[in-house]
């Protein structure tokens, strides 16, 4: 049996599968990549993806496997909860992790699993006010999430005067609905989370408080937004957005003592067996290994004193983007940014969502359409998400995002006058009139200027894929 070619390189041994990560890799170093949820991950990080740790069965926890041949596979998960500790400064005696979710949609699902009984209540932040989907996101109409049909949600949302999270309605639905868990985070909230009012809430009806920190967990590293875990009893997570890893998911978990009987006798936590027998073997097989290694290395890398100076940097960048914005009479939910994050409002200007995701597609700049208060429908929702941790691993600093900003502008300019010329309000006549030779001609212009700027910027991870 020939079995050499299961030592040959990619680009020989499938050259069509070579050539599109190529074309991949060459729209990201050509493009100007603004979905905050995104970032471009280390070559370390990136290596250890692609190592053979990936090869190995391991169900179970570190010392407790199904399977044999599991002592490096158990020291690099003991290794990464370690250091997933380290990153956000926790006592090993108050809380611990586990480093096994898949990404955060599952670690969600498993911390509602581990805690919740099937149709218990949670609520979340809606979707079209920010909120995830595993946030107990159902419409009029239909149950869309899981966390939605196993569980009873109800959301909470933003005061459409300001943008900002409306705390007392939360307050006064939560009183009436008793969740058992409220979770606090978002996938496109411009502003820092008010953990006391949400510990206070939660406190006044019995709830536990989630915070999913997917987005910010890089800025939670670097201190730049405030600690989620100094009130929280439970934060899941991501690790691939601000926190610049591989795509996998943690839960953190409060253990030790939680308070005393009356009769001064202990009460402990429970989370932490609850949560590992809700990820193995109640909904994962599996862990990882290669993913878990890969977020081991990208620990260690926010561990470092200049991943800080990152943190920072992403938000810097995104406040320097939003005054380019706000300058160009722009309106942005909430006024501005004190994150990785601009939510930016097109419907003043006569527009939607998806047609000024595609014409800034068109131009290279990717970005993603997202609703904004008030919005009805999710596929032609009203703004545009914009972030920054991306471009900044790329060393784009505050002058750099004004450039950004002047082409995001330069784009939307563009989008305006192709739906004026368009005829009618369809996504499928605006980007049939883009196709036309008066403003292909222009969006190739801008292209190429932005493809020629965007590439000069260094960029993290392998040369070539
Ligand atoms: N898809 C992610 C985001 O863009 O926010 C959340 O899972």
């Amino acid at each position: 049996m020939e079995q050499a070619y299961l030592q040959e390189p990619l680009a020989t041994n499938d050259p069509e599968v070579y050539d599109i990560i190529k074309k991949e890799k060459t729209r990201q170093v050509r493009g100007l990549e603004l979905i905050a949820s995104e970032n471009f991950t280390s070559k370390a990080v990136l290596e250890a993806m692609g190592s053979c740790m990936h090869n190995k069965y391991s169900e179970g926890e570190p010392g407790k496997r199904y399977y044999g041949g599991n002592q490096f596979i158990d020291e690099m998960e003991i290794l990464c909860q370690n250091r997933a500790l380290e990153v956000y400064g926790l006592d090993a005696e108050k809380w611990g992790v586990n480093v096994q979710p898949y990404s955060g949609s599952p670690a969600n699902f498993e911390v509602y699993t581990a805690l919740l009984q099937p149709h218990d209540r949670i609520m979340g932040l809606d979707l079209p006010d920010g909120g995830h989907l595993t946030h107990g996101f159902m419409t009029d109409k239909k149950r869309i999430s899981a966390t939605s049909i196993y569980f009873e949600s109800m959301p909470y949302k933003l005061n459409p005067e300001t943008g900002y999270i409306d705390y007392d309605k939360l307050e006064e639905s939560a009183k009436l609905f008793r969740p058992k868990i409220i979770i606090a985070g978002y996938s496109a909230y411009p502003r820092d989370l008010d953990y006391k009012r949400f510990r206070a809430i939660c406190d006044s009806v019995g709830a536990m408080l989630l915070v999913d920190m997917a987005h910010f967990s890089g800025l939670a590293a670097g201190r730049v937004v405030t600690s989620p875990f100094e009130l929280a009893d439970i934060v899941s997570t991501t690790t691939h957005k601000s926190l610049r890893g591989p795509r996998a998911g943690m839960i953190f978990y409060r253990k030790g003592v939680k308070g005393h009987t009356k009769t001064g006798q202990p009460i402990m936590y429970d989370y932490g067996p609850k949560i590992n027998a809700a990820v193995f073997p109640a909904l994962q097989g599996g862990p990882h290994n290669h993913a878990i290694a890969a977020l081991c290395v990208a620990l260690k890398q926010a561990l470092r004193p200049d991943f800080k100076e990152y943190a920072k940097q992403i938000v810097s960048n995104c406040q320097a983007m939003a005054k380019v914005l706000v300058s160009k009479g722009y309106s942005l939910v909430s006024g501005g940014s004190e994150n990785h994050l601009v939510l930016w409002d097109v419907r003043p200007l006569g527009t939607d969502g998806a047609k000024m995701e595609k014409i800034l597609e068109a131009v290279s700049i990717t970005v993603n359409k997202n609703s904004c208060p008030g919005d009805k429908s999710a596929l032609r929702p009203g703004g545009l998400r914009v972030g920054t941790p991306a471009l900044t691993s790329r060393n784009f600093k505050e002058a750099d995002f004004e450039k950004v900003a002047e082409y995001l502008h330069q784009g939307v300019q563009l989008g305006l006058e192709i739906a004026k010329a368009s005829g009618g309000n369809s996504l499928k006549e605006f980007t049939a009139t883009m196709a036309k030779e008066e403003f292909d001609g222009k969006i190739k212009a801008l292209r190429e200027e932005i493809e020629e700027y965007s590439a000069k910027y260094p960029m993290p991870g392998h040369e070539l894929v």
